[in-house]
């Protein structure tokens, strides 16, 4: 490793060209180039992380290179497939890309040219006529980067416009090409007509961004006029895009473009210094990670700086720096400053590099939950009008209810109606009594029942163990009316659980068994942005008026935009929400008898249901696996006391934790307090091998957690791993120390790559991320915390993290399921590291 890096940092010039490196990718100090090295496949259509991309002073500022079918492309506008990528011998790289739905293939071939790049796109075959005037080579810009930079074509100067307000045509929807799956992303209000962005500027010859060297960039064209467009026009998330229409008629080479990005002369990354910004325990080990630009030599020892309580500084501490080694593409230095134990605010300096201030101090970790469990979890209460002081986050949603949704109906969500209803209903009838109760998804409104299911189970699972009586929330529901910073006399848990069991509770009533969601009918209002009560129109939809018009009464209107609740019948789902109800009706009994003796009917009723289901089909698919769900039979166990069920935990625990231990310990540890001494001893030794894969961590990467390298960050699995050092910790102090659980929440609060803000929209952290994708992403900002994925890593060895574009679900969107994650998390360790 260190050879690797000594190479690296001996041949670094700023004269240096562009030059195809092992990654497979162009490099040179300063600017990375990757040619398809992410394929159109992340599994939500166009997510503005594929084609080419380039990562400019290690920002990733442009994506999207591709042959497109529109000017500003949307997340369901077709995306190209990518039947073949291939290295060339002269050292281009060249992709073939495919739209099956036109029979439309192309070719991208990109070649070095001493500091640039050339652009080539070939067609072997003329455009189809279809397509003529839509296919065009594109690439994206980031608006958060460029806006209100400068660019000058052919000689006349503009600047990037920070706000889309640019001119737009309309054209017949015929004209259009097809969406994904030939939905419809626009509302046409009755115009038969959709829009098309016309661009900001047209010319042969772009300089952009020549007052900031470190986004400047050229592109150039002899063979074609280059347009720019605004994308923010027609989608919030659009980017700024490049575009060169493809001639029709025309085979070979049809468009070239020579690409060059400015490299700073000798630019050297800043390092990122990774630690808690949520400061530090007095006696809590404390060990910064230091992320390192392979060309920046290694400090040996940095220094801790505290701040007095007179404002002035003095050095409290230094100490020397261990290298790590490499880590993808950086290099790791770890400073560990726990010689600092005394209460004070500190901050790090390595280098020339200072960080923000931090707290050593017994309180640091009181509030790490209370955002999360105050303010964005009740903003997520669906079917409620939800007021903060003089603010409103929403108006009651759906009043008009939820219909049945069609057979054989695929959804954009990633949902389906089967080919019955399951229910009574009849397609697109009104199934009265769902809009109560339950939670938002995520950045959508959506119910994801599976997801509500784990969360009720999840909040009685922390009501149960950690008994928080925090009462900071008003919640009515006989007002449907939740005002937050306004104690009520209950505890808000028991409230929450209580409005996710109100909207299960209908569903298993009402349907006769669980949905899989309720969700939106229409693509043009499920990227809703904004307001969750004025998604809908509030009218009952009519199919006998015409769309847009509205019944004399006031009730109906023509305009099919009613959600739908998905109800194709899963015995395993219902097996799930069979444990949940149980563990409900235990936490409301008491609080709300009628909701705790409804839930414990369905939960028999399902569970009698589903066994006999799937006793009957156990080879289909559908539920195939809930019967082996160890964790619904130890809920069943726990609820009934019925020795088959906990016969039937054992029969599958101890297989499941000798074939991989960190599948099911954590089930494992949730059963210590229900079955005793002689069980806990038994887990003992899983526990020993569950140590040493904590301490192989260490090894694996310099931040000692699990990390994802998915195409949705592993956030989630981080706090997971870190409940279950928690828990393990709790129960067997003697072999995991609890100086491991640290680490979950170190990631989580700033020691991590890319940057070192807190993923944790939360109070108590010096620097938060300050974007999320939530459901006011449009006006950059966050529901306060809110939990994000995080480090979302693109090949073939870029971790990131936006906290100027919170577009990005993938690093920036916290779910209901992950964020009450969270809250089990935070409680785990709070109890654990102060016994609060
Ligand atoms: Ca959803
Ligand atoms: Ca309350
Ligand atoms: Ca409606």
């Amino acid at each position: 490793m260190l050879s690797a890096f000594m190479l690296a940092s001996c041949c670094g010039s700023s004269d240096q060209n562009l030059v195809l490196n092992e990654s497979e990718y162009f490099e040179r100090q300063g600017v990375n180039v990757l040619v398809y090295s992410n394929l159109y496949t992340g599994g939500f259509n166009d997510e503005k992380n594929s084609g080419i991309e380039i990562i400019h002073h290690g920002v990733r500022t442009v994506q999207g290179g591709a042959v497109r079918l529109s000017s500003t492309p949307e997340q369901w506008d077709l995306v190209p497939a990518t039947p073949s990528r291939t290295v060339n011998e002269d050292g281009s790289i060249e992709v073939a890309l495919r739209y099956e739905d036109y029979d439309f293939d192309s070719r991208v071939v990109v070649t070095p040219k001493g500091k640039a790049f050339e652009i080539a796109v070939y067609l072997d075959e003329p455009l189809p006529e279809r397509l003529v005037g839509h296919a065009g080579f594109n690439l994206e810009f980031l608006p958060s980067q460029y806006w209100a930079k400068t660019y000058i074509v052919d000689g006349r100067y503009d600047r990037f416009p920070r706000y889309a307000a640019s001119e737009t045509t309309t054209k017949p929807n015929e004209e259009k090409p097809k969406q994904f799956k030939g939905y419809k992303t626009y509302d046409d209000r009755g115009t038969g007509r959709y829009i098309d962005p016309l661009p900001l500027e047209q010319g042969r010859e772009f300089v952009i961004a020549p007052d900031a060297p470190e986004r400047m960039m050229t592109i150039t064209s002899e063979d074609s006029d280059i347009m720019l467009y605004d994308g923010r026009i027609l989608a919030q998330n659009g980017w700024y895009v490049f575009r060169s229409l493809l001639p029709a008629g025309k085979t070979g080479k049809v468009v070239t473009w020579t690409v060059e990005p400015n490299a700073v002369k000798g630019w050297v990354r800043e390092p990122n210094i990774g630690f808690s910004q949520v400061g530090y325990l007095p006696e809590q080990p404390k060990i910064a990670v230091i992320e390192l630009d392979k060309n920046y030599k290694s400090e040996s020892s940095a220094k801790v700086i505290k701040v007095e309580n007179d404002g002035t500084e003095k050095v409290a501490y230094s100490g020397k720096v261990k290298n790590w080694g490499m880590y993808f593409k950086y290099n790791y230095d770890r400073f560990d400053f726990s010689e600092v134990t005394e209460p004070g605010v500190y901050y790090i300096q390595y280098g020339d590099t200072k960080t923000n201030n931090f707290i050593i101090d017994e309180s640091v970790y009181d509030k790490i939950t209370d955002a999360t469990s105050d303010i964005w979890i009740p903003i997520h209460m669906n079917h409620m009008y939800v007021n903060e002081g003089y603010r409103v986050w929403h108006g009651e949603p759906f009043r008009e209810g939820y219909r049945q949704a069609p057979r054989n109906t695929d959804h954009f969500d990633l949902h389906s109606q089967g080919p019955t209803t399951d229910t009574k209903f009849k397609d697109l009838e009104l199934i009265p009594g769902l809009n109560v109760g339950g939670y938002f998804d995520a950045g959508d409104f959506d119910i994801e029942t599976g997801s509500n299911i784990s969360v009720v189970q999840n909040l009685v699972r922390a009501w149960e163990l950690f008994r928080s009586d925090r009462d900071q929330t008003f919640v009515s529901q006989e007002q449907r009316y939740v005002d937050l910073h306004r104690p009520d006399g209950t505890p808000d848990i028991l409230q929450y659980i209580e409005h996710g069991t109100l909207n299960l509770v209908a569903q298993a009533e009402i349907l006769g068994h669980m949905s899989q969601t309720l969700s939106n009918s229409v693509l043009d209002n499920y990227h809703h942005l904004g307001d969750a009560g004025s998604l809908t129109d509030g009218y009952m939809y009519d199919p006998k008026l015409k769309p847009y018009q509205v019944s004399k009464d006031g009730r109906y209107s023509g305009t099919p935009d009613d959600m739908w609740a998905f109800t194709t019948r899963d015995p395993g789902r219902d097996f799930n929400a069979a444990t949940m109800f149980a563990a409900a009706s235990r936490a409301l009994k008491g609080y709300n008898d009628d909701l705790a003796n409804r839930a414990l009917k369905q939960s028999k009723r399902l569970l009698k249901e589903a066994t006999e289901l799937m006793a009957k089909a156990p080879q289909t698919g559908r539920g195939r696996n809930a019967g082996g769900d160890i964790s619904a039979n130890l809920q069943l166990y726990v609820a009934t006391g019925e020795k088959q069920y906990l016969d039937k935990f054992n029969e599958m625990l101890w297989t499941s934790l000798d074939r991989n231990v960190n599948f099911s310990l954590q089930t494992a540890l949730d059963a210590i307090p229900y079955l005793g001494d002689e069980y806990k001893e038994k887990l003992r030794p899983y526990v020993e091998k569950f140590k040493t894969y904590v301490e192989e961590l260490e090894n694996n990467n310099p931040y000692g957690v699990p990390i994802g390298l998915g195409n949705w960050a592993g956030g989630g699995q981080i706090l997971s791993h870190g409940t279950t050092v928690c828990y393990a910790s709790i129960y067997f102090p003697d072999i995991i120390d609890k100086s491991h659980a640290y680490k979950a929440a170190e990631w989580h609060f700033g020691r991590h790559p890319y940057h070192n803000y807190s993923l944790v929209a939360a109070v108590g952290a010096a620097r938060p991320k300050e974007v999320f994708y939530g459901n006011n992403r449009a006006d950059f900002s966050a529901i306060p915390g809110n939990v994000a994925p995080g480090l979302l890593f693109r090949h073939p060895d870029h971790f990131e993290n936006y906290d100027d574009w919170p577009f990005f679900w993938g690093q920036n969107e916290g779910t209901i399921a992950g964020n009450i994650s969270y809250l089990i998390f935070g409680s785990a360790f709070k109890n654990l590291v102060t016994g609060k």
